[in-house]
Order: C-alpha cells, then sequence, then structure tokens
C-alpha cells in the first residue's frame, strides 16, 4: 500500500491566514460551516459555546522523517478557529506528551509518520485522521448534494480515507461503489462492509466508473484521475486525496462544487469526534 501521504510545508503554509475565507467557501458550497460540516460528521449538535471547554495541546513529533515546518501550527490555528483553548507544547515527543497532561489538556493532537490522532485523555476516545477526514468529507458532500439516500456515490481509493468516507456514506443511505488501482484493497474494504451489513459495487474500470458517476470522493494520492472529459453539470467532488485528483481544467468547472483541503475538514472532524 502507498505509505500515508505526507504533507510538506508549502501543502499547510497558508493555512491558518485563509480559515476566513475557507469557511465563507464552505458555507457557499454547503451552506454550512466548518465547525457545522464537522457535527454533523460525527452526529453532534452544535451548541454556540461548549458545555465543556475542554483544553487542547497539539505536539510536535520529531520520529521518522521528523517535524513538517507549520504542521502543529496548522494544526492549532483549525482547532483555534474553532473556538477551542489549544496550546502548542514547548517540549516535542514524549516530553510533550508529560507537559500537556501535567497543564491538565484534556485533548491530546499528535502525528508521527503513520498515524495522525486525537486523543482524549478523560475518556479514552480515539480519533484517527483517516477516518475522520473521511467522515467529514462525506458530511460536506450529504449537505453539498442535499442528501445522499439511494444516491450513487464512487469512492476512489479503498485507503483509511476512503474506508472512512465508504462508511459514513452508507451511514447516509447512498449507493456506494469503490475504486482502488489494487483490486485486492477494494475487496478488502468490500469485505470489511459486507460484514456490517452494507454490500459496495466493485469498480476495476475506473474510466468506465467515472462516466457512470456524478457524485465522487476522490481518496486516492494521484493527480489527473478525474479529468475534465469526465466532469459534468451534475458533478460534486468531495476531495480529501492530497494531492488533488481532480485535473487543473476540470477545477475551473466546478467552483462551487469541489470539496478539498490539505487538513482543514480532517481536523475539524478529529476534534468534535473526541469531545
Ligand atoms: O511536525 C510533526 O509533528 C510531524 N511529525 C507531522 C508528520 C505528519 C505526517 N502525516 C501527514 O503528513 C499526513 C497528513 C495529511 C495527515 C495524515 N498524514
Amino acid at each position: 500500500m502507498i505509505g500515508l501521504t505526507r504533507l510538506k510545508e508549502d501543502d499547510v503554509v497558508e493555512i491558518a491566514s485563509t480559515l476566513e475565507e475557507y469557511n465563507a467557501d464552505l458555507v457557499r458550497m454547503t451552506g454550512c460551516s466548518l465547525r457545522e460540516i464537522a457535527a454533523h460528521a460525527v452526529g453532534k449538535v452544535v451548541s454556540g459555546g461548549y458545555v465543556q471547554n475542554p483544553k487542547v495541546a497539539v505536539i510536535p513529533m520529531t520520529c521518522g522523517q521528523g517535524i513538517i515546518k507549520g504542521f502543529v501550527e496548522s494544526v492549532a490555528s483549525i482547532i483555534d478557529y474553532l473556538g477551542f483553548d489549544v496550546v502548542i507544547t514547548n517540549s516535542r515527543d514524549a516530553g510533550g506528551v508529560a507537559e500537556a497532561v501535567q497543564n491538565s489538556s484534556e485533548i491530546l493532537f499528535m502525528a508521527d509518520d503513520d498515524r495522525f490522532v486525537a486523543v482524549n485523555v478523560r475518556t479514552g476516545k480515539v480519533s484517527d485522521n483517516g477516518d475522520a477526514t473521511g467522515k467529514g468529507y462525506v458530511s460536506g458532500l450529504e449537505l453539498m448534494c442535499h442528501g445522499l439516500m439511494r444516491k450513487k456515490v464512487l469512492v476512489i481509493g479503498a485507503g483509511p480515507v476512503g474506508t472512512g468516507a465508504a462508511l459514513a456514506l452508507m451511514h447516509f443511505g447512498a449507493e456506494v461503489s469503490i475504486y482502488d488501482i489494487d483490486l485486492s484493497a477494494s475487496q478488502r474494504l468490500s469485505g470489511r462492509l459486507l460484514k456490517q451489513g452494507y454490500s459496495v459495487k466493485i469498480e476495476t474500470d475506473l474510466d468506465g466508473a467515472l462516466g457512470r458517476h456524478s457524485i465522487l470522493v476522490d481518496a486516492c494520492p494521484a493527480e489527473d484521475v478525474i479529468l475534465l472529459r469526465h466532469i459534468t453539470g451534475d458533478t460534486r467532488i468531495a476531495a480529501p486525496g492530497i494531492p488533488l485528483g481532480v485535473q487543473a481544467t476540470g477545477v475551473e468547472q466546478l467552483p462551487k462544487r469541489l470539496l478539498h483541503d490539505p487538513l482543514q475538514i480532517g481536523v475539524a472532524t478529529m476534534i468534535f469526534d473526541v469531545l
């Protein structure tokens, strides 16, 4: 399996300064704010303030390929934007975890090369970025499409994000087809969903499948997967995959029908997941 996409500094450098503008885009596309999309993803009602306002700590991790410049700052800016009390720990790694717990942080965010998690140290609840991103993007798609009940949706990519998306799509009553470049990945996901009482259709011809679907989830790390010729007036795309899988000429056709960001929807869903 291709390793988890690793963000680059360029992917995250503008997040903090464009959150207000991005939120306005979300409202234009889905009718809801980042906070409402995240709460909708986890089935929680959004109150104005939060009954409990948990302290959140974001901890830099130096293991593996190490720090991504701007990563923890971007994560913290999204959490702050949502109205939570958030700090970035001065220490890193184990020292950062100790510092966070000692300053009574209830929710910890940290990412190594394999997992990006949010943990609630009080309740033991854990949210994984892959699953949360899949759920969060489907939440936005469902709002954009005014419901997904009995609508056909194609998920491209059966990794952690595609899996989270497929499960969320089932929850919203969609008819899900899955395509992965590795057929065994599609089969594994299909088998897992079958165990939960859901049946998905496996697609083996991506071009054909794109011709038969207008609601798409791009959860794969490839570029130029969704081409201009695949896009019609009815096309709506949730694209958590990095880099964006929609061909540049196609993006211009979708000013209000394409959800795509490097971290915002995933991080927002993670925190609502562990509240
Ligand atoms: O700066 C740090 O603390 C680094 N250890 C962060 C590494 C994140 C690696 N993971 C990723 O770039 C992607 C993200 C899109 C979320 C999941 N994997």
